[in-house]
């Protein structure tokens, strides 16, 4: 009797399972059983290095299992059979270790010219600036007003109140709007992001961007930036166990095209009623 209900209870936490991968589904709109569609131009790369490595690492486990069992079976313990000693080959030893050094130099050597592509080059000046900063348990979003600039953030001034760390006064940051957990994309236009912790370590991971970039706190990130190619909506989820509300932060991301995005800021810029109640500068709204 005491089998029989443990089993009901598997069961039933089995159908919550699915459940819940169910309704995570729904939310991530694509594949959770593989790879989820890739909409940015640095995707292609990656996914075109992920399937190189599956095929290398798939073709040599079958490889290595299939000899093991073979020879299992082939050299099994048989009364009246001696074992055969062998003292090894150097000739096999040279190609076994060599094709796997030829093998890992290649991978290495295209991996690093991806990520040399990726991070370690200067964002294109027409890149739309964006911060993210992450917190317990959600993200601010900073977007530039007209003037297309953001207000100059600094690490050491991010607090409760200040999540950017800007001035106040800074006049490229004066037409800046923010928002919380949401962020809009215009299609094929370079973001750069600016990426931030208030408190502690998150992440900012979009799996369809192939994108995925710790936030440490007291430090902004200055150097990630993207294209996304296609339009959707997504979902920006952390990726750092950051707290009992991890689970939680995600903001909702869609990429859009030009003229939706133009309208989408639009609605969104301040008032200027709104900012002279929460700037402290006389104001004149810089770059109108
Ligand atoms: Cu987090």
């Amino acid at each position: 009797m005491r089998f029989l209900f443990s089993r009901v209870q598997l069961l039933t936490l089995a159908l919550l399972g699915l459940a819940i991968s169910g309704a995570q589904a729904e939310i991530r709109q694509t594949s959770v059983w593989w790879l989820p569609r890739n909409v940015t131009m640095f995707g292609h790369e990656i996914d075109f290095i992920f399937y190189v490595i599956l095929i290398l690492t798939g073709v040599t486990a079958v490889a290595v299992f299939s000899t093991m069992i073979y020879f299992i079976v082939k050299y099994r313990a048989r009364p009246g059979v001696s074992a055969v000693h062998s003292h090894g080959n150097n000739t096999l030893e040279v190609i076994w270790t060599g094709i796997p050094v030829f093998i890992f130099l290649a991978l290495a050597i295209y991996g690093n010219e991806q990520w040399t592509q990726m991070r370690l080059k200067t964002p294109p000046a027409d890149a739309l600036p964006v911060a993210v900063i992450g917190e317990q348990f959600g993200w601010n979003v900073r977007y530039p007003g007209a003037d297309g600039k953001l207000a100059k953030m600094t690490a050491s001034k991010v607090t409760k109140e200040n999540p950017f760390g800007v001035d106040p006064a800074d006049p490229a940051g004066l037409d800046d709007f923010t928002t919380y957990g949401e962020l809009v994309f215009p299609v094929e236009r370079p973001i750069r992001l600016y990426l931030g912790s208030k408190d502690v370590i998150h992440a900012f991971y979009v799996p369809e961007f192939r994108l995925y970039q710790d936030m440490v706190p007291g430090r902004i990130y200055d150097f990630v930036w993207l294209k996304a190619e296609q339009t959707g909506k997504f979902q920006l989820a952390c990726n750092q166990l950051c707290g009992q509300g991890h689970y939680k932060m995600f903001g909702k991301l869609s990429v859009v095209p030009q003229s939706e995005y133009e309208a989408w800021a639009k609605g969104k810029a301040p008032q200027p009623t709104a900012a002279r109640e929460t700037s402290t500068v006389p104001v004149v709204m810089a770059g109108r």
